[in-house]
Parts: structure tokens; C-alpha cells; sequence
């Protein structure tokens, strides 16, 4: 007896589904928050971004009101929101557009991070609450997005070369290790720029490939010598990637008998990152680094060859990673 009862238990079911469906399938009607993504999928300060919801709509009745679809709530305190026509529901549902059981649209929010790092937002749909719903317990989501800023140092998982980003939000590639130590002090498990650690955040190839590249970066001007590896000519390094011809012997009398320890090789695919430019290359008090890093770069004395009066040149201990300044 009792096996028969689960055997036919079902087919009650069933009977009463057909004979009173209204009852079985009232308020059946679910929003239903699927999941968020970023456009551009690495957020970057002050950058516009999209965050996209997206959400699923079932019910046994179709919706005919945009007021439940368009009520997302948001907040957070780092994220700027920017009136924009794009904010707002993917769909507008009405009596003669309704939006069917099993429909999927977005709802966008437009802004920007106003702060770096690891973001935890909150994002609602209908936060009013203005549709009765089968499951109240799945209209929130909560992701994380980690926030770039200019001066992030960034990698991919796989691959051992570094960006920079750069004011212009653009990605900058660290064409080698000895470019990338030209600014950088430490060693690999202690970075450090201007005495602060740095540390250098993996990203994923979505994120990575959603940052725009810009320029490559240079030795850091004034703090090395280069040669490319097709030549044996030795260049100066000064202002934005520009360089001049250096003799072996005006090398040995600004920096000593050590001075080919510092010359930093580069591969010949990176060889047009440098523009040759001795002619505006101008050092009035001939301690090897350019007028313009003086005034721009290091901030010495232009017309002092030891600015910081501890009889080393300014041009020699910048050379030397020191200080030309204390
Ligand atoms: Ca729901
Ligand atoms: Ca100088
Ligand atoms: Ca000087
Ligand atoms: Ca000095």
C-alpha cells in the first residue's frame, strides 16, 4: 500500500496543477540578479565605467511596468555617479511590450571611481520592491572589483613583463629588467620607489587586455648609460627617452672607471622608443645630467655641479643610484 501512495502521489499533483492552476502559479513572478561585469573590465580612477547588471525574468505572467526592472539601488562612497542616458534599464516593459517569462536585460550604472583599490559595491533590483516576488533572497549582488590608479605596477599571471600606468590610463611597458631598475630600488621581493615599497598586482587577460597601450618606458633619464644590441655606441639618456652619443672617455671622466657596469643594453625591437636629440642635450655645469633633469627631474642646481655640497657630482650620484639633493 504505502509504495502505491508515492507512485500515484504525482499524479494528484499534477490533477490539482490542471484543475486549479491559478492557485499553484500565483505570485510566481522573479527578478533575479545573474551576474555583474565592468566596461572596461579594469576600473581605473576617475576613468568612466560601466557597471553592468544583468538579471532574468520568469514568471507565469508577462510584465507590462518598467517600475520593478528600473529600480536598482546603488552605493559607494568611492564611486561617482555620472547622469548619463545609458544609466538605467536595458528593457522598458509595457501592456504592448511586455518582457516575457525567461527574458534576460541589463541594468547600467554610470560613473567613475574616485579612489583606488578593492571595491565591495552593492547593487539591488527592485529596491522599492514595487513587484511582488516568488524569491525575494536573489535580487542583491555583491562583487569586488579592485581599482587601478596611475602609478600601479601591473603583470599578467603568466608572463614575467611589467606596466606601468600612467596618468593617461594607458599601460606602459617596462621593455626590460634594467629599465624597470632604473627607476626602482631593492630587488624583487622589495621594490621600492622613492623609499616606499611598491608591489605589483596580477591582473587577469581580460583585465589586462581592456587597459589601452601606450609608449613604451626608457631608461630613467640621467641614471644610466645605453647601448643597443646591434652597436657598440654608448648614449646618455635625458628627458623623455631622448639620447645623445657618449664617448668612452667623457663616460670615464663623469662617472669613473666603473661606468660600463651601468650601461644598460637594449633589445633592437625597442630601439625606436629612443629618439636621437644631441643637439638639446645641454649641461651648463657639465656634471653629466641635462639642464632639463636638473630642473625637472632630480631638482638640482642646473649651475652647481654638487648641489647637495657632499663633493660627489650630481651627475655621478644619480649614476650611482644616490641622492643628488641630501
Ligand atoms: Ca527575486
Ligand atoms: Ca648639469
Ligand atoms: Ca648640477
Ligand atoms: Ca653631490
Amino acid at each position: 500500500m504505502r509504495s502505491k501512495i508515492i507512485v500515484f502521489a504525482p499524479l494528484f499533483l499534477l490533477l490539482a496543477l490542471f484543475l486549479f492552476p491559478s492557485i499553484s502559479l500565483a505570485a510566481d513572478a522573479d527578478l533575479s540578479v545573474e551576474s555583474v561585469s565592468f566596461s572596461p573590465a579594469q576600473p581605473l580612477v576617475n576613468q568612466t565605467t560601466k557597471i553592468i547588471v544583468r538579471i532574468k525574468y520568469t514568471g507565469s505572467s508577462s510584465l507590462t511596468s518598467n517600475s520593478s526592472v528600473n529600480s536598482l539601488a546603488f552605493a559607494h562612497n568611492d564611486f561617482q555617479q555620472i547622469t548619463s542616458p545609458e544609466t538605467g534599464a536595458s528593457v522598458n516593459p509595457s501592456s504592448s511590450n511586455p518582457l516575457y517569462s525567461g527574458t534576460y536585460f541589463t541594468y547600467t550604472v554610470v560613473g567613475k571611481f574616485i579612489n583606488a583599490g578593492t571595491k565591495t559595491l552593492s547593487l539591488k533590483i527592485d529596491w522599492a520592491n514595487s513587484l511582488d516576488e516568488s524569491n525575494e533572497n536573489n535580487n542583491l549582488i555583491m562583487p569586488k572589483v579592485d581599482v587601478l590608479k596611475s602609478g600601479d605596477l601591473i603583470k599578467l599571471p603568466n608572463d614575467s613583463a611589467i606596466y606601468l600606468i600612467k596618468a593617461d590610463n594607458q599601460k606602459h611597458l617596462f621593455v626590460n629588467g634594467p629599465t624597470f631598475w632604473s627607476y626602482h630600488r631593492g630587488n624583487w621581493g622589495a621594490i621600492k620607489l622613492d623609499g616606499s615599497l611598491v608591489y605589483i598586482q596580477q591582473i587577469s587577460q581580460t583585465a589586462f587586455d581592456s587597459i589601452a597601450t601606450g609608449s613604451n618606458i626608457g631608461v630613467k633619464s640621467g641614471s644610466r648609460l645605453i647601448k643597443f644590441q646591434n652597436s657598440s655606441r654608448i648614449y646618455t639618456v635625458f628627458g623623455l627617452s631622448k639620447i645623445k652619443l657618449i664617448s668612452d672617455q667623457t663616460a670615464l671622466s663623469l662617472y669613473g672607471s666603473k661606468w660600463k657596469d651601468k650601461v644598460v643594453t637594449i633589445q633592437n625591437g625597442f630601439e625606436a622608443d629612443y629618439i636621437r636629440a644631441d643637439q638639446d642635450f645641454f649641461d651648463s655645469d657639465s656634471d653629466g645630467l641635462s639642464d632639463e633633469d636638473e630642473r625637472n627631474v632630480y631638482y638640482t642646481n642646473p649651475y652647481n655641479n654638487d648641489s647637495d655640497g657632499d663633493s660627489y657630482k650630481d651627475g655621478s650620484e644619480v649614476f650611482f643610484d644616490y641622492s643628488p639633493s641630501i
